[in-house]
């Protein structure tokens, strides 16, 4: 299914806490990446894999309307306050219409992409969405690309190697750039760290990726 898609927009959320919590939203970012930048992705001199030249990028922060709790607000350098005086609006119809118009402005059809997406981003954002009687398209496809490494990794039978963590972000990006992502926890910084270590493996990647349909996402709330 995937080497139907022409763009993949990776995707971030940060939000006032974990899934218990019945997070709102407090910064989202997402980056859409045509699948020939991710086909053939370019190396610097040293043979790094650099981020794809053409971008487009689309972050902003919203007023949860709702209390960060003190570790969402910690890891992520975000608080009601802030988010206030900064005059942020919250998560609206405008809003909407902007991820909407983000979305259909790509070559078609598209695929979502996000760490831990069908667990955390995908359902969060669907509550968000339908909390304005609004929703994306159905037939959106998604992927977590959490999920699609796991696959890959047990496929390769190194299962014994890895702890849980491993899968993380960080973990991932240290493993295969021997350093610590630059930012964490900033809705963009962490979707251009998803997009370096998805670029490493993407062919095979998108080979074991479990594809869902937009329609299929279950709201978190
Ligand atoms: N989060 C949290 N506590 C953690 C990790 C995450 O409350 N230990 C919440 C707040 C973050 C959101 O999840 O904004 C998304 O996490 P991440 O920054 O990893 O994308
Ligand atoms: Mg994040």
């Amino acid at each position: 299914m995937g080497s139907l898609v022409k763009t993949f927009i990776f995707l971030d959320l940060e939000a006032t806490g974990l899934n218990w919590t019945l997070p709102k939203i407090t910064e989202l970012c997402l980056v859409a990446v045509h699948a020939s930048s991710l086909r053939s992705p370019t190396t610097n001199d040293p043979g790094e894999i650099q981020l794809p030249r053409v971008l487009d990028k689309l972050c902003l922060c919203v007023n949860p309307v709702k209390p960060l709790t003190p570790k969402a607000s910690e890891i992520t350098g975000l608080d009601n306050e802030l988010l206030r005086s900064c005059e942020k609006e919250k998560f609206d119809l405008s809003l909407i219409k902007i991820i909407l118009e983000f979305i259909n402005r790509q070559a078609q059809p598209v695929c979502l992409v996000a760490h831990n997406g069908f667990k955390y981003d995908f359902p969060l954002l669907k509550t968000e969405l339908l909390q304005q009687n609004y929703d994306l398209p159905s037939s959106i496809l998604c992927v977590d690309s959490l999920q699609a490494f796991q696959t890959l990794h047990r496929k390769r039978k190194l299962r014994s190697q890895r702890r849980k963590g491993q899968f993380t972000l960080k973990g991932i990006y240290q493993e295969f750039f021997g350093k610590e992502p630059n930012i964490s926890h900033y809705a963009e910084g962490d979707v251009l760290t998803l997009i370096l270590i998805f670029l490493y493996k993407a062919d095979r990647l998108l080979e074991v990726a479990d594809y869902k349909k937009w329609e299929d996402i279950k709201k978190m709330y």
